[in-house]
């Protein structure tokens, strides 16, 4: 009889799924937590520089639309993390290590929103990334990820259209509007090349994870990916992509950029961003407030447990 070990190589080999009752190496258990735990991290905290306008937005139409925005994340994050229980993993532990600063969430999140144009840029460039990312991790090899990863990335690509369609709208607006349009790209167009991670030869995960096909591209390949598709639509804003050595090569038929600031990138992963405090003060102040909330479901779950029992007995 052949051993747990080879069965799993070979679903891997075969594109079989994994799924939560198979036998999985404990590497790949904790490496899908990893990661898994801190993608829902970055859903639940990325509600918090776009819900910083739900009041201010500046017509009830896209006070609608944020406010669906916000929420279909707010639904990502759960999703992921019950994809991240069937691994057990438990919540509160996720909870307890992400306000703790014990577990990531994405760079991205911890740059401020100034103005209504960062709201349509999130939706329009980070969306945007995260589709790039999402799409490959419909293919992940861990199944309730893999399937978490389809209707997310539907409502993701309703949010990318909604973004670009808000930009849209400054950039053919006043010079004013224009501006601020211009402005929110270029605060946000660099960070947004961040959310792909390091570059492949500096990203310690990714060897491992692209071997048990959780990866399927590396941090480059989708980064370039990302490039090559918004750098037209920047320019059919009739915007500008704030990096002076951003050029089309013919031969490659791809966009070649600049250097990523990296060691603003990895002070960011390391806490020092402009929002990381705020955000973390803001999620734990959310997790205490509701403590009583938690406690509540969890009496009452007991009482209709009990309940039911004894309606069996009698
Ligand atoms: N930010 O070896 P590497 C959204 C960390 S939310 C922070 O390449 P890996 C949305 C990395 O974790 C979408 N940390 O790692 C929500 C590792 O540290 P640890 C979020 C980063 O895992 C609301 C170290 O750097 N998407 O769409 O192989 C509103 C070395 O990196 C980042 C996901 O989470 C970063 N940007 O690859 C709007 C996608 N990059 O853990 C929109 C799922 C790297 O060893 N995640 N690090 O301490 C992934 O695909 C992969 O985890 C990554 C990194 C490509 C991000």
């Amino acid at each position: 009889m052949k051993n747990h070990a080879e069965d799993f190589e070979q679903a891997i080999q075969q594109d079989i799924t994994i799924e939560p009752k198979n036998w999985m190496p404990e590497a790949y258990r904790k490496t899908l937590i990893r990661q898994i735990g801190q993608h829902g991290h970055s859903e639940i905290i990325g509600m918090l520089p776009e819900g910083n306008w739900i009041t201010r937005a500046p017509t009830l139409k896209r006070k609608a639309v944020l406010l669906a925005k916000v929420q279909d994340e707010a639904g990502h994050g759960l999703y992921l993390y019950s994809a991240a229980e069937t691994l057990g993993a438990d919540r509160d532990d996720m909870m307890d290590k992400l306000i703790a600063g014990r577990m990531k969430y994405s760079s991205i999140f911890n740059y401020p929103t100034l103005s209504w144009a960062d709201v349509a840029a999130i939706g329009w460039l980070v969306d945007g990334a995260a589709i790039v990312n999402q799409v490959a991790l419909c293919r992940t090899s861990y199944g309730p990820y893999a399937r978490a990863m389809v209707r997310i990335c539907k409502e993701e690509s309703f949010h990318q259209r909604q973004g670009f369609e808000a930009m849209m709208q400054l950039a053919n607006g006043t010079p004013e509007q224009k501006q601020m349009a211009q402005d929110a790209v270029n605060r946000y167009w660099w960070p947004a090349l961040m959310m792909f991670g390091p570059n492949d030869d500096n990203s310690p995960n990714s060897a491992q994870s692209m071997a048990w096909k959780i990866k399927r591209f590396s941090n480059d390949e989708l980064r370039q990916k990302f490039v090559d598709n918004t750098v037209p639509q920047v320019l059919q804003l009739g915007l500008t992509v704030p990096d002076e050595k951003l050029h089309f090569n013919e031969e490659t038929g791809h966009y070649e950029f600049g250097e990523i600031n990296w060691e603003e990138f990895f002070a960011v992963i390391a806490g020092k961003g402009p929002c990381n405090q705020e955000r973390i003060d803001a999620r734990r102040k959310a997790w205490e407030g509701g403590k009583w909330v938690r406690e509540s479901a969890a009496v009452y779950a007991q009482k209709q447990q009990a309940q039911q029992q004894s309606k069996k007995v009698a």
